[in-house]
């Protein structure tokens, strides 16, 4: 077992009070930097849930942010299952600012939850305040997205996706492709947030899987951020420096249906003049993808919740959990889509 227990336990109602006095900072905090709507949807849910017979498990989550529909679909999944699980959720949303989301964790510490779940806005920066969580003995998971540290033993596990997977199965699909035997094909490429594990890893799983053949080149890749807006603003860039795009491979669903609004604007019919290939198959990607808007989407769940709980419970009660703990995720093409559609949960 990775993570010490005090062996003089708390009080609870020392805890309960230092929890109450910190988390009453930061509300301060966020409000004097004008971030006072970083809570929104969050808060803590629900009060000593299941406190009747003992100690409620308390768990400080810092989200990502709001930027796609996966994440919505995320921090929803993250908040029903608190609740279903009597965990008291302490929410806070970094709007992708890795800055943010320090500070949230340094809060948790102070606040002594029992144990500290994040989704990294980025992979690196992160080994000093990992230390300090381990310093005072509060066990973290990773969720959806990992870090680079070099030492495992800063948090518990991670679970989420594999993106480098991911990108290999975008890359596939492209491959097999009758058009890729035929001639050149040029491909864009709008990357997910600069510097997160799954805009990296799509890219190199991806890059990887193309090479196999000459005629693919990616002739242009920038981040859109994940956004809807981001990715409409870079495909209208794309396409006014480059007249034959063939291909656009978008890390997210949000970002290609940013770039839909582009190329449609442009006067090219997307799926037809332009095949678009995205990650995610949240509803609306899969509603473009049905409509023929999209040729192609990897499927990334974002629904981590139960999971999450069942880990966290379990590392508070001390036992082995697996270092890593991967979801399973499936691909669509238009006809999945449209049988897949009326049973969507996010
Ligand atoms: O694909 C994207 C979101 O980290 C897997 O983040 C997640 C990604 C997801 O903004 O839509």
């Amino acid at each position: 077992m990775r993570w010490t227990t005090e062996s003089t336990p708390r009080s609870t109602f020392r805890r309960r009070g230092v929890r109450l006095a910190a988390a009453a900072v930061l509300a301060l905090t966020l409000a004097a930097c004008g971030n006072g709507g970083a809570d929104a949807g969050g808060g803590s849910a629900p009060a000593d849930a299941g406190d009747s017979g003992g100690e409620s498990i308390v768990m400080g989550f810092s989200q990502v942010g709001a930027e796609s529909g996966w994440r919505t679909a995320n921090t929803k999944s993250v908040q029903e299952s608190a609740e279903e699980a009597g965990i008291e959720l302490q929410f806070s949303d970094a709007q992708q600012k890795q800055e943010n989301q320090i500070k949230a964790i340094r809060n948790f510490i102070q606040q002594q939850v029992d144990v500290i779940a994040f989704s990294p806005v980025v992979e690196s920066g992160w080994d000093p305040v990992l230390q300090e969580a381990k310093r005072a003995g509060i066990p973290v998971i990773l969720t959806d997205r990992a870090v680079d540290s070099a030492d495992t033993s800063l948090y518990a596990t991670f679970l989420g996706s594999d993106f480098i997977e991911e990108g290999k199965k975008a890359g596939q699909w492209l491959l097999e492709q009758p058009e890729s035997s035929a001639g050149p094909v040029n491909i864009v490429e709008l990357q997910g947030t600069t510097g997160s594990a799954p805009a990296i890893d799509r890219q190199e799983g991806f890059a990887e899987v193309i090479a196999a053949n000459p005629n693919l080149k990616v002739v242009a890749s920038q981040t859109g951020d994940f956004t809807r807006s981001g990715g409409k603003q870079v495909m209208e860039a794309f396409l006014k420096s480059n007249p034959d795009i063939d291909v656009l491979y978008a890390h997210n669903d949000d970002m290609g249906l940013g770039a839909i609004e582009a190329i449609e604007a442009a006067g090219k019919v997307p799926g037809q003049d332009i095949k678009i290939i995205t990650v995610d198959a949240v509803k609306d990607g899969m509603q473009a993808l049905a409509d023929g808007k999209i040729n192609y989407i990897v499927e990334c769940n974002p629904l981590l919740g139960p999971q999450l709980m069942d880990l966290a419970k379990k590392v508070v009660a001390g036992e082995q959990i697996p270092p890593r703990v991967v979801t399973e995720e499936t691909t669509f093409d238009q006809a999945a889509a449209k049988e897949a559609l009326p049973t969507r949960q996010y």
